[in-house]
């Protein structure tokens, strides 16, 4: 062989042992057997009625048996015994008790729990330990142990035996310190010889078991019934000797959570020749044992920062801080495994039978076999989803549990998703000075403490997955400002409003309303997972000074006669001392008409009106100036109308000398009659039915001021003061 093929050689078979090793270690199922260690203690010898316990160990190859990791125990007890006065012995049933073939009532003593193969010379092929695998496999009769048995027949010596041949000696239960599922119970020697008669142990189940037997492997004796209750020696001339007559061999306990499994003994005869009293002790001694399989489940732990938006549970695995836990809880919510989560996210657990499991997250760990927690994260870590596979999909609850059903086979990916909550941090913003009512702030300034009066901070935050939240992120309005309107996109947000993919340009408060100093609001950001954070508040202040009076309308009208009505209307007025009125013909020089005070007791606001009375022709500006009692005031938006005065009559020149032009240049189209008065009011002059111009003539009259008198036939009066030269 050269020394290449030699090499190749070494490293196959290098590969063959490491993958031997990770599947015996990681993916097998698991043998639970019994073995010399499995008493704790030093065995005891017979004859006792007390009740006999034996741990299960792992064998995990080659009859190297470890303790478990999840440990449960079968204790074997017996209760109902038929035959409590039996010379010699305590009772018909009893462990550590065999034959005694000298004369006397006492039965020979052993040991209560032994070797397999210490009665009927049993074989490893009679016997299975897997009751999912190969029938005849598993067990070696050398290594694995066993409860020793004894029904004694000395009660029957001098007598023609039981009614029937089969007599019923009382009740064998096995009770599991913990539910496991599908055990397999062995039997060793099932048949005993007497000295004219011969005889087996029997076993049934009782009506309402809630379990069913089934015959793995072992002699041509053990039989086992349709009716699947029963196990039976087959034999006509039973005997001790596993095929020779006794039933030697392997069953299936068929049920899932088992607590406990109770057995009806028997003993049925061959014939009813017994022992004279005081002969040998004759009894049917043999041997019982238990295995099951179990198995792991494993699964991880992901940091799913987009949780179940994209409908799978995934990420990075992570033990969210060194601090999280799995437990396998058992249909009757206890813990039967309890395993730390690897910074890598992953977990297991060993030691687990047949049935459903639902595996929670804790962030404690928890006692075997005690009543299990709920499922819990470490602060600031919540559930995201849980799927049983890889892929897309979950199990439909985010809570933190998953439950499936483990079969015959180990079983992972028991998969669970976790992340942390965003952040979104309070705001508080000093704004200059008191806004204008109805100014927009628009609220997109950088991140950080601004100096006042910058612009106010962007809602901002972080999420521990997806990093700085900022625009572009999701925040929800969780509550709206008493005060004043949050607008995003120039529409006032309504509470609980999800904004996607801000953008703070967006974002402004309207200081609508009155008598605050103070806006605020709250906002939630939403994480890559549609997480919400804790509200974080948006503060925005000023100093002290309450927003004023707030003018719904201001509206300006013409009256008759040329009068001008102003009229406004507040909404709040906090603070307001009055309004002054002020004109203006230019929109450039304004003087004070009046000053309206406030309405007395009217602080959610009120309405107001003004005359103007006989404003004269042309363009007229009106604004209000509202005054503060602290002695700030705000100027309305200025109003104008434009009056154009119908007058009857033109008159020109003015002074004049010879004669006075008088035309009509009215719509009123009645004649008019004309009156000219002197300063002393006495009537100089008149001139009626004008229904176009005149001229007058008033060369004669003195100089000096008076006073034409216009009237219509409809009533409408014009007077005029001519300078007369
Ligand atoms: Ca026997
Ligand atoms: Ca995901
Ligand atoms: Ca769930
Ligand atoms: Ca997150």
């Amino acid at each position: 062989m050269s020394f290449i093929e030699q090499k190749f050689l070494f490293r196959t078979f290098s590969l063959f042992i490491g993958l031997v090793l990770v599947l015996n270690a990681a993916s097998a199922q698991q043998a639970i057997e019994f073995n010399s260690s499995s008493y704790t203690g030093t065995v005891p010898n017979g004859p006792t009625v007390m009740s006999q316990t034996a741990n299960f160990k792992q064998n995990t190859t080659g009859n190297t048996f470890v303790s478990l990791t999840n440990p449960v125990s079968v204790t074997a007890s017996f209760s109902n015994q038929q035959y409590t006065t039996v010379p010699g012995s305590p009772a018909g049933m009893m462990f550590g008790a065999t034959i005694n073939g000298a004369n006397g009532s006492t039965p020979g003593s052993t040991g209560v729990f032994m070797i397999m193969n210490a009665k009927g010379s049993a074989s490893n092929s009679s016997f299975t330990s897997n009751p999912y695998g190969t029938a005849g496999t598993g067990i070696d009769v050398a290594q694995n142990y066993s409860f020793e048995f004894f029904n004694t027949f000395a009660m029957w010596n001098g007598t023609s035996g039981p009614a029937g041949k089969r007599a019923y000696y009382g009740n064998i239960t096995f009770t599991f310190s913990r539910p496991v599922s599908d055990p397999v119970i062995h039997f060793g020697d099932l048949g005993a010889n007497q000295t004219s008669n011969s005889a087996s142990t029997e076993f049934e189940l009782p009506a309402g078991s809630g379990v069913s037997l089934t015959k793995l492997s072992g002699t041509s004796e053990l039989s086992i019934p349709s009716s699947n209750d029963k196990i039976l020696n087959s034999a006509s001339t039973p005997a001790a000797g596993c095929g020779s007559g006794a039933a030697c061999g392997s069953v299936i306990i068929n049920g899932t959570n088992i607590t406990a499994v109770t057995f009806r003994v028997y003993v049925r005869f061959r014939t009813t020749s017994f022992d004279s009293p005081g002969n040998d002790v004759d009894g049917d001694a043999f041997m019982v044992g238990f295995s099951f399989t179990a198995f792991n489940i494993s699964g991880n732990a992901y940091n799913d920062s987009n949780g179940l938006n994209d409908n799978a549970v995934n990420g990075t695995g992570s033990n969210a801080g060194n601090r999280l836990y799995a437990l396998a809880v058992d249909a009757y919510n206890h813990v039967q495994g309890s395993a730390i989560v690897t910074a890598g996210g992953s977990f297991s657990f060993t030691n687990l039978v047949k049935g459903p499991y639902t595996v929670r997250l804790s962030e404690s760990s928890a006692t075997l076999g005690s009543a299990a927690p709920s499922a819990s994260l470490p602060p600031g870590w919540i559930n995201t989803g849980e799927f049983r596979g890889v892929g897309t999909g979950s199990d439909g609850t985010v809570d933190g549990n998953l439950t499936d059903n483990v079969g015959t086979s180990n079983i992972s990916n028991f998969n669970f998703g976790i992340e942390r909550k965003p952040i979104a941090y309070d705001i508080l913003y000093q704004v200059a000075s008191r806004p204008a009512v109805k100014s927009i702030l628009v609220l997109n300034g950088s991140v950080g403490i601004p100096a006042v009066g910058n612009k106010p901070t962007r809602p901002n935050g972080n999420d521990a997955e997806d990093g700085p939240l900022e625009s572009g992120n999701t925040i929800v309005i969780s509550t709206l400002p008493v005060n004043s309107t949050l607008l995003y996109n120039n529409i006032p947000v309504e509470t609980g409003q999800v904004i996607t993919g801000l953008n703070p340009d967006l974002l402004a408060v309207k200081f609508t309303g009155a008598g605050y100093s103070m806006v605020n609001f709250t906002y939630k950001y939403k994480d890559a997972a549609a997480v919400e954070s804790s509200p974080a508040l948006y503060s925005l202040f000023w100093s002290g000074i309450p927003l004023p009076v707030d003018l719904i309308s201001f509206t300006v009208n013409k009256e008759q006669g040329n009068n001008i009505l102003l009229k406004w209307q507040t909404s709040s007025e906090l603070d307001n001392k009055g309004f002054n009125v002020q004109h203006s013909i230019d929109g450039q020089n304004w003087t004070t008409l009046t000053f309206v005070d406030k309405k007395a007791g009217m602080n959610g606001g009120a309405m107001y009106n003004y005359t103007h009375n006989e404003a004269g022709s042309g363009m007229h500006y009106y604004r209000l100036q509202q005054m503060d009692f602290n002695g700030l005031h705000k100027f309305s938006a200025v109003q104008k109308i434009n009056i154009v005065i119908d007058h009857l009559v033109q008159t020109y020149p003015n002074p004049a000398k010879d004669v006075l032009f008088v035309n009509r240049n009215s719509t009123d189209t009645n004649p008019v009659e004309l009156k000219l008065y002197n300063s002393n009011g006495a009537l100089v002059m008149t001139q009626m039915d004008i229904k176009k111009g005149v001229l007058l003539n008033i060369r004669c009259l003195p100089a000096g001021v008076y006073v034409l008198m216009v009237m219509s036939e409809n009533g409408r009066q014009q007077s005029k003061k001519i300078i007369k030269q």
